[in-house]
């Protein structure tokens, strides 16, 4: 496989203006006729190149013509995933039959099928698996598309834009015709054929347009849309007053399918979604469940524009429309719960997993500059650090100025495919500030170090900050040059009164920053809300943190400063384990936990963030080298131990949340509720005393919804009482077996389990009738879920877990490359841990690199982590 490089970008030279698609869609096979309206790119000149169109090579060539005029093999060429044809006219109609086998399509990729019914994933390469066309996503085209399929089996056929004609055929099949009158790239091209529920509602614009909202799913699925509904109301409304962004077309549908190797897809006007992302309900969702629910359907709603009507001129800009969709939706979540809790999930999101990505093998700039397989680069880094540096351009503009920026932004490139660079030129336009060193944001990997110290000149009353900034080498940069960022402050005083707070702008590789008038040294409260994806150094005394914990003005940095606490605390603990000495719990952090609990004005749900102890993921990824028994350890310890000391609060507080009376809502007050709730339990349980057992079982017994159950569920899962959580588990699946989604969670639940025969039992679950190997939901909550949430048995000395791992990966290739390569990432990190495991994990990526055909995807992986 070849790496493909952002600086070899040429335009296209030869254009779509108009595409034609008929599907006759068959159990055994699928015919596809494309007439494409093809003409040479004006704005490329030079000699007339031959036409190329991408294809892949299993597809089948039925008939190909131009202008009427057949082609013979002679005529054109064939290899490396590419059809060329020499010599033709500088405006023509090509022709082509292609013959497809969905029911075979492993891949999850083109057109395939999902239970039964046809549908389609063309992000990013996927539309050549469907016909020959130049599927790269600045050659936008008009796509009208005809559907025919058996009446009674394929009741519902559907594709992007309008419906336009429809009829009978003979031998009991139908037709319907749909017309997209915005010009796309293919990878938004979409289709759906199934015999399918459908819950519909309406949405009327802010110019008064009425718009027709369909969300289809299976017909058992139709009780579980409605929450997916409002979701989309709330972003369209959202998207008008916040963006005003208004939407384009006369419908807008969402369909639900159980095969998908992602979240969902932003398909133009036709939005696909894995179920687990659009069905809601609250005896099968968790809270965790709805949530994303909300996220994913305004997100894929917002692609319409940031995504869709402005594109991406090539895939090294995916970072263009998933950064900032990403920044977007996470606003919009932030605008309908509660603001600093969704800042905190996504920022242990961002410095666990991407954080470890950045220092990984694979680490990659959020515009990377080159790639194999451009399925590899769906990554935390394009989308989560993306949104970051976005979040950056909106604190250092403010809202006024970056929403003039992001209207320009639409208007100057309405309909184009554009790059990162013309983004934040519009920002560079509205606020007539030089960006030139902020860019280095898009071209440089690693996450950057803040070292800040300070220093007080009390006869002065002057108080100085001095910032040093650097950033690790990465694949293929081994200097990196100072950043542009926004460093969010407040200055407290030793009671926690806010004396200052403001936006510093960082720059230089050293700067200082000084203030003056102040009565007495004060405390610094840095990175508010956490304005840069950076790692921040100061050094805080444990009073300074436990004071920032009660006082702070800023919600994210309480809960940061309570964190620093517990990292340094476990640091500690972490090397007294190795030292083989007796570990030991701190009586201040006793303290302040119990006036936290104690203290009844605070937020549960924000309370339940400050309670919850820094994850064993985030430890590893702080650490130099990774002690997995260790951190596992101690965790485990200080759990108990907080457990112990704390019970009458834990219990006081369990109580006080107790939200058994009320119907079930999933709105941010009751999420609250229940978060801190099923910690309490959590930690009740933790002291192993028997009365929470049984108040556990209760709990799994008597809830009437999925977050309360599978807490309860858990808890026992994974606990030393092995009899409970036997049968536990097997009263869960009598109740739940014939719905998919909650049995993925059933899987994911043991898969986790950190008690003893982890192995074995996972082995034995991937031979359970509920669990089906081609399905990537299924695959993520076993193989997923045991190598990424179940460090202890993962990482098991004697290396089967990585064994296991790669038997997986191995076998996966040959099926579906996409998500074999995805389950892949915990061996990529072999250079984090102790001799003998990345040794280990080692042997098993070289395994893998010495079999031969590997997919593209995880050749790709495996050979960049080996170097
Ligand atoms: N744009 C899609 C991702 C498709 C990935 C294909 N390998 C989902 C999203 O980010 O909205
Ligand atoms: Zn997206």
């Amino acid at each position: 496989p070849q790496a493909i490089y952002l600086e070899d970008y040429r335009p296209p030279a030869w254009l779509v203006t108009h595409t034609e698609l008929n599907f006759e869609l068959e159990e055994e096979q699928t015919l596809v006729r494309a007439r494409l309206n093809i003409k040479a790119n004006p704005e490329v000149s030079g000699k007339p190149e031959p036409l190329q169109l991408h294809g892949d090579d299993g597809m089948e060539l039925l008939r190909l013509s131009i202008d009427n005029q057949v082609l013979e093999p002679q005529d054109y060429r064939r290899e490396a995933g590419m059809l060329t044809i020499n010599n033709v006219p500088d405006q023509f109609v090509l022709e082509c039959v292609t013959r497809l086998l969905p029911h075979e399509n492993t891949a999850l990729e083109g057109l395939y099928k999902s239970d039964g019914m046809f549908c389609t994933q063309c992000e990013a390469e996927g539309f050549r698996r469907i016909t020959f066309f130049p599927d790269r996503p600045d050659v936008m085209s008009i796509f009208r598309t005809t559907l025919t399929a058996d009446k009674s089996q394929y009741p519902v056929l559907l594709s992007n834009g309008n419906p336009v004609a429809s009829g009978d055929a003979e031998e009991g099949r139908h037709w319907v015709t749909w017309e997209d009158p915005w010009p796309k790239p293919a990878y938004l091209f979409a289709l759906v054929a199934g015999d399918l529920a459908l819950l519909e509602d309406s949405f009327t614009t802010c110019s008064g347009r009425e718009v027709a909202l369909r969300i289809y799913a299976e017909h058992k699925d139709l009780d579980k849309l409605e929450y997916a509904m409002t979701s989309l109301k709330n972003a369209m409304r959202w998207d008008e007053e916040v963006y005003g962004r208004e939407y384009d077309l006369d419908i807008f549908m969402i369909v639900a399918v159980d095969f998908f190797n992602m979240g969902a897809m932003e398909n133009k006007g036709l939005n696909i979604f894995n179920t687990s992302c659009v069905l809601a309900h609250p005896k099968t969702t968790t809270d965790g469940g709805f949530q994303r629910v909300e996220g994913v359907v305004a997100h894929e709603y917002f692609h319409n524009w940031s995504g869709n009507r402005v594109t991406c001129r090539d895939w090294f800009q995916l970072s263009l429309k998933e950064g900032f969709t990403v920044f977007r939706d996470a606003e919009f979540s932030a605008d309908m719960n509660s603001r600093t809790v969704k800042r905190i999930e996504d920022v242990s999101l961002l410095r666990t997993a991407q954080f470890a990505e950045d220092a990984g093998p694979m680490a990659h700039p959020v515009r990377p500059e080159s790639f194999i397989e451009i399925s590899n680069f769906y990554t935390l880094t394009v989308y989560e650090k993306g949104a970051e540096v976005v979040r950056m351009l909106h604190n250092l503009l403010g809202p006024e100025l970056f929403r003039k920026g992001s209207d320009l932004y639409f208007e100057r490139h309405d309909g184009q495919a554009v790059t990162t660079d013309d983004f934040v030129a519009a920002m560079e336009a509205v606020s007539g500030r030089d960006l030139s060193q902020f860019r280095r944001w898009y071209s440089q990997a690693g996450t950057p170090r803040l070292n800040v110290t300070d220093r007080w000149d009390a006869d002065a009353g002057e108080y100085r900050l001095t910032v040093k900034q650097s950033c690790p080498p990465s694949p293929g940069q081994e200097h990196k040059q100072p950043y542009h960022l926004p460093l969010a402050y407040g200055l407290l005083d030793e009671a926690g009164r806010e004396l200052r707070s403001g936006v510093l702008e960082v720059r230089e590789e050293e700067e200082a920053f000084v203030f003056s008038g102040l009565e007495s040294r004060p405390v610094p409260s840095l990175l508010r809300a956490f304005s840069a994806p950076v790692k921040l150094e100061y050094d805080y005394s444990d009073e300074q943190l436990l004071m920032l914990l009660r006082h702070d003005t800023d919600g994210f940095n309480r809960w940061d400063a309570g964190q620093r606490v517990c990292v340094r605390l476990m640091q500690n603990l972490i090397r007294d384990w190795q030292n083989g000495q007796a570990l030991q719990l701190p009586a201040t952090l006793v303290e302040a936990w119990k006036q936290l609990l104690q203290d009844e004005a605070l937020d549960p749900a924000m309370l339940a963030q400050c309670l919850r102890l820094p994850s064993e993921a985030l430890l590893a990824e702080l650490a130099d080298e990774v002690d997995v028994v260790a951190i596992h350890e101690v965790r485990e310890f200080l759990r108990t131990s907080l457990a112990q000391a704390l019970e009458q609060q834990w219990l006081a507080a369990y109580q006080r949340c107790d939200t058994r009376d009320e119907s079930y809502s999933p709105d941010a007050a009751s999420i609250g509720r229940r978060s801190l709730k099923n910690l309490a339990l959590g930690y009740l349980m933790a002291t192993g005393a028997e009365p929470w057992l049984e108040l556990a079982r209760q709990q799994f017994e008597q809830s009437d919804n999925m977050t309360d159950q599978q807490a309860a569920l858990a808890l026992v899962a994974h606990s030393r009482h092995r009899e409970s959580a036997a049968e536990l588990l097997q009263q869960f699946y009598l109740q739940w077996q014939h719905e998919s989604l909650v049995m993925n969670q059933w899987l994911a639940v043991q898969a986790s389990d950190p008690t003893e025969g982890a192995l074995e039992r996972v082995q034995a679950l991937s031979e359970h009738p509920v669990f089906d190997a081609r399905n990537p939901n299924k695959l993520r909550s076993l193989v997923g879920a045991f190598c990424g949430q179940n460090p202890m048995h993962f990482h098991s000395e004697d290396g089967s877990g990585y064994a296991w791992l790669a038997d997986w990966v191995l076998r996966l290739d040959k099926q579906n490359p996409q998500v074999a390569a995805r389950l892949l990432t915990p061996l990529t990190r072999w250079k984090r841990y102790d001799k003998v495991r990345s040794a280990l994990m080692q042997k098993q990526l070289q395994r893998m690199m010495d079999t031969d055909d590997l997919s593209a995807d995880v050749y790709e992986v495996v050979s960049k982590s080996l170097v």
